[in-house]
C-alpha cells in the first residue's frame, strides 16, 4: 500500500547562504572562515555558487511551479554586519527583504537560519565558538534580524552546531582545520548550546510572532555486533554526534550517564571536561522549555566497533567509494555491515536510522513540541547531457528511490506518533558542497555552473506528486 503523509503536512526544498548565493564580494559582503580557507586549498571556490544572489527569483518560481510550500535559507551574518559586529551593511539587508518579498510573492514560507556554517572572518580568528566574543556578537545579530525582518515567521537559530565542532576540531575538514581534539568539540559543542538557548529566550521575552527551532545533524549509531564492548562504542559515538546536544536543546540539562561518556572520551585522549557554569545550565534549561521544534538533518547512519589505536579519519572528498576511514581513540572504529548500500561518498543509505531518530525524540524528548526534518537527500554524480536544450528534464532514479525511501520512514515516524510537521529536501538546486565541492549535486534542479542555467530533474517532478497530493508513490 502506498504511504501517505499528513495533509498539512509541509514540503519544499533547502539551501544556505554560503552554499548557494555566490556574489562572497558584492554589496560590502563581508569575510568569513572559509574565504581563506577555499582559497589556499584551491579546490573551488565559493564563487558563483548557484548566483543565487541574483536568481533568487527564478529558483522561487521553479519551487512554486513544482509544488513547494516552504524554502529553508540562511542569512550570510557577514552581508548585514561585514565585520560580524558594528556597521550594518544596508546592500545587504536590503537583499533579505528582497529575498522574503519574493518568497511571498511566490506563496513560499521562508524557515530562516542565522548561522550555518558561515562565521565572520574577524570572529573565527577571535576563536569562532569557543570565544566569548563570538556568543555575544551573535546574539546581537540575531535581535538585530528578529526587529528588522518582521516578515519572518519561522526562525532557526544554528545548523548542525556539531558538524560545526566535529568537522573544526575533531576531523579537520573545516576550518581551522584541526585534528583529535575532542576537549574543543565539546566545549565548542556547548557554547553554540549557550548562545542558542540565549537567542530563544530573547525571542521569547521580544513576544514575537513566529516560532523558533534549532537544526540538528542526527544519525543513529548502531553497534556493528552484538557484543558489549561494540554497544559501548557506539554509545560512545552517540555521546559525540547526538546525545551531548539532543540533552542540552531538548531536555535542559545533560543527563549524568551523558556527562560520564563525555568524560570516558576525554579521559582516554589526556583532555580536559569542557567548562559550564550553573547559569549557562539555567539559561540552557530555560531555552529548552520555550524552543517550539527541532529540525531533523539525516542522511545516513553508522555502525560502530570497539577499537583501541590511534585516532586516524580519511575523509572521502572526491567520490572514490570505500577510502573513508574513521577511527577515534576513546571511542570506536565505524564500520559498515555487509549488504548496506553507500553513495559514492561512503554515506550508508538506511532510512530505518531516519526512523530510528524521529522515534528517540518522540520518545525520550517530550517537551519539544515538534519536529521538521530540515535536511535530507542524497549526493550524486551528475552531468548535463551534451544535446541538452531548455526542456531536457535529468533523469535521476537513484535520487527518486532514496526520496520515497526516506519519506516512508518519516510516514511511518508519523504513524508510530511523532509530530513531523514538514520535510526540507537539500537541496533545492544543486549547490556545493562543503568539503567535496561542486562535483557533489544534490538538487532538486540541475544547475550548470559556467552557464547558471537550470533544469529540471525527474526528482523534482516526482517531488511535486508528493508535494501535492501527499501520497508517497
Ligand atoms: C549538512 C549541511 C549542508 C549540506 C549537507 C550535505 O551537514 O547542513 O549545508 O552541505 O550537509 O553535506 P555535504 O555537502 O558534505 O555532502
Amino acid at each position: 500500500m502506498q504511504k501517505q503523509l499528513p495533509k498539512d503536512f509541509v514540503m519544499g526544498g533547502a539551501t544556505a547562504a554560503y552554499q548557494v548565493e555566490g556574489a562572497t564580494k558584492e554589496d560590502g559582503k563581508g569575510r568569513v572562515l572559509w574565504d581563506d580557507f577555499l582559497e589556499k586549498q584551491g579546490r573551488f571556490s565559493p564563487d558563483p555558487a548557484a548566483d543565487f544572489y541574483h536568481r533568487y527569483d527564478e529558483d522561487l518560481t521553479l519551487a512554486e511551479q513544482y509544488g513547494h510550500q516552504v524554502i529553508r535559507v540562511s542569512i550570510a551574518w557577514s552581508r548585514i554586519f561585514p565585520d560580524g559586529a558594528g556597521a550594518v551593511e544596508p546592500r545587504g539587508v536590503a537583499y533579505y527583504h528582497r529575498l522574503f518579498a519574493a518568497c511571498a510573492k511566490h506563496h513560499i514560507v521562508p524557515f530562516v537560519t542565522l548561522h550555518h556554517f558561515d562565521t565572520p572572518e574577524r570572529l573565527h580568528q577571535a576563536g569562532d565558538w569557543l570565544s566569548q566574543e563570538m556568543l555575544d556578537d551573535f546574539v546581537n545579530y540575531a535581535k538585530f534580524c528578529f526587529e528588522e525582518f518582521p516578515e519572518v515567521k519561522h526562525w532557526i537559530t544554528i545548523n548542525e552546531l556539531t558538524s560545526m565542532a566535529v568537522q573544526q576540531y575533531t576531523s579537520g575538514t573545516f576550518p581551522p582545520a584541526e585534528k583529535g581534539r575532542f576537549d574543543k568539540t565539546f566545549q565548542a559543542e556547548h557554547n553554540q548550546m549557550v548562545a542558542h538557548a540565549r537567542i530563544v529566550n530573547l525571542f521569547k521575552s521580544m513576544k514575537l510572532d513566529g516560532e523558533i527551532g534549532i537544526v540538528h545533524a542526527l544519525q543513529t549509531v548502531y553497534p556493528y555486533s552484538d557484543t558489549a564492548e561494540d554497544q559501548h562504542a557506539a554509545d560512545l559515538q552517540d555521546v559525540l554526534d547526538n546525545r551531548l546536544y539532543l540533552d542540552g536543546t531538548l531536555a535542559g540539562e545533560y543527563a549524568p550517564t551523558t556527562l560520564a561518556l563525555v568524560k570516558e572520551i576525554l579521559n582516554a585522549n589526556d583532555q580536559p571536561m569542557f567548562h559550564s557554569t550553573p547559569e549557562d545550565m539555567q539559561i540552557i534549561k530555560k531555552a529548552a522549555q520555550q524552543l517550539d521544534f527541532v529540525g531533523v538533518n539525516n542522511y545516513f547512519s553508522k555502525w560502530l566497533r570497539v577499537y583501541h589505536g590511534k585516532s586516524e579519519t580519511i575523509h572521502n572528498g572526491t567520490g572514490a567509494k570505500g577510502s573513508s576511514v574513521s577511527r577515534l581513540h576513546g571511542i570506536g572504529e565505524e564500520k559498515k555491515p555487509e549488504g548496506i548500500e553507500t553513495t559514492d561518498w561512503d554515506w550508508p543509505i538506511y532510512p530505518r536510522g531516519m526512523y530510528d531518530i524521529l522515534m528517540r525524540i518522540h520518545n525520550d524528548y517530550p517537551l519539544v513540541p515538534a519536529i521538521y526534518v530540515t535536511e535530507n537527500g542524497i549526493g550524486l554524480k551528475e552531468s548535463l547531457p551534451a544535446d541538452a536544450t531548455a526542456d531536457t528534464v535529468i533523469p535521476d532514479p537513484k535520487r527518486i528511490d532514496y526520496l520515497k525511501k526516506y519519506l516512508g520512514a518519516i510516514a511511518d515516524a508519523i504513524k508510530s506518533g511523532a509530530n513531523v510537521k514538514g520535510y526540507f529536501v537539500w537541496s533545492l538546486q544543486d549547490q556545493f558542497s562543503w568539503t567535496n565541492g561542486y562535483s557533489k549535486r544534490y538538487g532538486l534542479f540541475f544547475v550548470d555552473f559556467p552557464t547558471q542555467k537550470r533544469y529540471v530533474k525527474q526528482s523534482a517532478e516526482w517531488f511535486k506528486q508528493v508535494c501535492e497530493t501527499h501520497v508517497i508513490p
